[in-house]
C-alpha cells in the first residue's frame, strides 16, 4: 500500500498510526497539498490528503473509510475499533469529536493564512467550535496513559491525540493547557508512545 500525505496533517497522521500499529506495510510519500498538488490530484479529484493507494491499485480517500479498510483486512482481537456494542458507537463518537476538532482547526487555520481579508464572524466561530469540542472531551477524559475505551490504544484515542497535537501546533493560545487539563495531559502522554514519536512531524504551514 501506498499512503499519501504529510504527517503535520492528523488525517494522514492516524492512518499512519494505524498501519504502523497493525504491521502492515506501506510505503509512504509525504507530498503536499499544496507545492504537490498535481501530484496528489493524479490519484484524488478532490486535492486532498490522505490517499491510500492499495497494492491492485484502487484508492481510497477520507481516512476513516481507510481505517474501515484497514479493520476489515485485521483479525477481530488486534481490531482498534470495539466490534461490539455500547463500545463501539462511543468509540466511534469521540473519533468523530477528534476529527471535528481537527476540521474546525484546519478551517480556522487556512482561514487565517490563506485569507486576505480573514472574516471574523467566520474565525470566533471556529474559535468557538474547537473550544467546545476541546471542553465535550475534557469532561469525560481518561487520566494520562489511560485509553477511551478498555485496556488497549484505539482508533478514538488516536484521533482525539493527532487533533490535539495538530491544534496545539497550528494555532497557538487557542486551545490552553490550563483550561483543558487533563486533555492536554492524556494528549502528551500519547505523544509519548513510540508509535507516535515514529508517526509524527513538525508542521509546514503552507507558503
Ligand atoms: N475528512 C478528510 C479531511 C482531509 C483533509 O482535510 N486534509 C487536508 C490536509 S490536513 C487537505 O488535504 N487539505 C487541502 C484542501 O482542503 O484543499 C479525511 O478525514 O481524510
Amino acid at each position: 500500500m501506498i499512503l499519501i500525505g504529510q504527517y503535520d496533517s492528523p488525517y494522514v497522521r492516524r492512518v499512519g498510526i494505524a498501519l504502523t500499529l497493525y504491521r502492515l506495510p506501506f510505503e509512504h510519500r509525504p507530498w503536499s497539498v499544496f507545492s504537490d498538488a498535481e501530484q496528489v490530484r493524479a490519484f484524488n479529484p478532490v486535492m486532498k490528503v490522505p490517499v491510500l493507494v492499495l497494492e491492485e491499485g484502487d484508492v481510497i480517500v477520507e481516512s476513516h473509510m481507510m481505517l474501515d479498510y484497514l479493520d476489515g483486512l485485521m483479525p477481530e482481537a488486534e481490531r482498534l475499533f470495539p466490534l461490539r456494542e455500547l463500545e463501539r458507537h462511543r468509540a466511534l463518537k469521540i473519533a468523530s469529536l477528534g476529527m471535528g476538532l481537527a476540521d474546525k482547526s484546519v478551517n480556522l487555520f487556512y482561514e487565517r493564512r490563506l485569507h486576505e481579508t480573514v472574516s471574523d464572524m467566520w474565525a470566533d466561530r471556529c474559535e468557538r467550535q474547537i473550544r467546545s469540542v476541546a471542553a465535550a472531551l475534557e469532561k469525560d477524559c481518561p487520566e494520562a496513559g489511560a485509553h477511551w475505551l478498555g485496556p488497549k490504544l484505539g482508533h478514538a484515542d488516536i484521533a482525539v491525540g493527532v487533533a490535539v497535537r495538530f491544534s496545539r501546533d497550528t494555532l497557538p493560545g487557542v486551545l490552553q493547557a490550563s483550561e483543558f487539563p487533563r486533555l492536554f495531559a492524556y494528549a502528551d502522554a500519547l505523544e509519548e508512545l513510540d508509535v507516535f514519536r515514529e508517526i509524527s512531524q513538525v508542521f509546514v504551514a503552507p507558503a
